[in-house]
């Protein structure tokens, strides 16, 4: 029985106070007064590597306490974990082990961490940026004790962040050891070793400020454990739940195509340009002037005949349209309260304010020929599941639509144009606008609503036709 949620960015509404998350690429974003506006947070390129801290206990343990997994495995595959990560070529990232947890308040360095006043102190010296610790809770005792589902596999926490220079300063991991503890009883969850560490090698994608990605999002609803391998391959390993068989044992690299790029936009070598182009736009209302923040937007490559894979399906890159911009701007009618809490003048900290950046969204994609697709963000990914800047998402105001060259609100949501990119190419204004009924953003608008659209007069003439 495996359990499909990763509850993998709770925490982080907890440690970074005032801050909301971004997702669909960059977990948070620079604003006017908070790192550098419509920048992601990552971690400083300069002080390569980081450095991290590893629990000296079991990685698992049964429920009589016999070890299942040591200490060495467990260090062994978690730096395979970061390695993943380590590895990407288009981008400079490195970790190094630093050595044992140290002491804080009740833990002392050494021992087994597998209590919450321990885990408690441990994010303390988190949050001071002593110490990044990577534990593991070797019976899910900790992950119970904070009152987490039991099908939660592990989680990745900032910690601390230096909100003048934009740079993520302090983060953990706890791994939950007993999904790894030979016992698949419910609630004992059990995943194979590749799935646990490829749910384990998501929470680091967070540790290094990635958010959630949707791709192939049609996997969510089949609910199999043995996907379409070219489906699989397209889905991020930042997807906010896991889902099918473990990447690698589909013969997959762990990273998608999707990870690779947004790993490298965050923290690019210099390869990256010569190995990436980007594709940027934005969404935009029927009304084609206001823009729509929160849809997903999709570059897929087009499938080529020659090649018995479908290349649509795996090579395939996304970005949240207004993904730089915040998810709350803030208001100044009913935002002053005489309850604190209620204040919101000045919204969230984190996410740009400038306007042009409401629907604005960017990809990078290996060279090739792509088509846009803009589509919903699924209802369900909200909170700690979230992606993009809004939780929870909206509906789409439109259908889903591909882009073509003659943008309207009122073409063939299958009509579609391709888009082919050379390396270090920047290819700006791939602006969708949305297909709706009713032309404006809002259906009390006054200008135009009375006018129907071209199609809509279409679809009368032919129903008058058949008549
Ligand atoms: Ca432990
Ligand atoms: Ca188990
Ligand atoms: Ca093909
Ligand atoms: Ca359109
Ligand atoms: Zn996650």
């Amino acid at each position: 029985m495996r359990p499909v949620l990763i509850a993998s960015c709770l925490l982080l509404c907890i440690f970074f106070t005032a801050t909301s998350l971004q997702a669909g690429g960059p977990l948070v974003v620079g604003g006017p007064k908070f790192g550098t506006d419509a920048q992601p947070f990552t971690w400083d390129p300069g002080k390569m590597p980081i450095q991290y801290r590893l629990d000296p206990g079991p990685m698992a343990v049964n429920p009589s306490n016999a070890t299942v997994i040591d200490n060495a495995a467990g260090l062994q595959r978690v730096q395979n974990m970061f390695a993943v990560w380590q590895s990407v070529p288009t981008a400079t990232i490195s970790f190094s082990n630093a050595g044992p947890i140290l002491s804080a308040g009740a833990y002392v360095t050494g021992a087994d961490v597998a209590t919450v006043p321990q885990f408690n102190d441990l994010v303390g010296s988190c949050k001071s940026g002593t110490q990044n610790p990577v534990m593991f809770d070797a019976n899910g005792q900790i992950m119970s004790g904070l009152g987490l589902s039991a099908s939660v596999i592990g989680f990745a926490s900032g910690c601390a962040l230096d909100s003048a220079s934009g740079h993520l300063t302090g983060a953990l991991i706890l791994m939950n050891g007993k999904f790894q503890d030979g016992i698949n009883t419910s609630p004992n969850f059990e995943l194979t070793a590749n799935e646990f560490d490829e749910a384990i090698t998501h929470e680091i994608g967070h540790f290094l400020g990635l958010g959630h990605s949707q791709i192939n999002v049609d996997l969510v609803q089949s609910q199999s454990s043995s996907c379409d391998v070219d489906k699989l391959a397209g889905l991020p390993l930042m997807f906010p739940v896991e889902l099918c068989q473990a990447r690698k044992d589909a013969g997959l690299p762990v990273l998608s195509p999707d990870d690779v790029s947004w790993i490298s936009s965050l923290y690019p070598n210099p390869t990256f340009v010569s190995n990436y182009g980007t594709i940027s736009g934005t969404i935009y209302f029927p009304d084609a002037v206001s823009q729509v923040q929160g849809v997903n937007v999709i570059a897929r490559a087009v499938d080529d005949p020659r090649t018995p894979q479908d290349e649509s399906r795996r090579i395939a890159l996304s970005a949240v349209s207004g993904y730089l911009f915040t998810g709350n701007p803030g208001q100044s009618i009913t935002a002053s309260m005489p309850e604190p809490n209620e204040n919101n003048t000045n919204g969230d900290p984190d996410g740009s304010r400038n306007p042009k950046l409401i629907g604005y969204y960017q990809v990078a994609v290996p060279p090739g020929t792509y088509t846009i697709e803009v589509e919903a963000v699924f209802p369900l990914f909200v909170g700690g599941s979230g992606v993009g800047p809004l939780s929870p998402p909206i509906a789409i105001p439109g259908s889903p639509e591909f882009w073509n060259k003659d943008e309207s609100a009122f073409d063939f949501p299958l009509a579609r144009d391709t888009i082919t990119v050379s390396p270090g190419d920047k290819l700006t204004g791939i602006d969708i606008i949305l297909n709706n009924p009713t032309p404006t953003f809002d259906q009390f608008e006054d200008s135009g609503a009375l006018f129907g659209s071209p199609l809509n007069f279409m679809l009368a003439a032919v129903a008058e036709a058949c008549a």
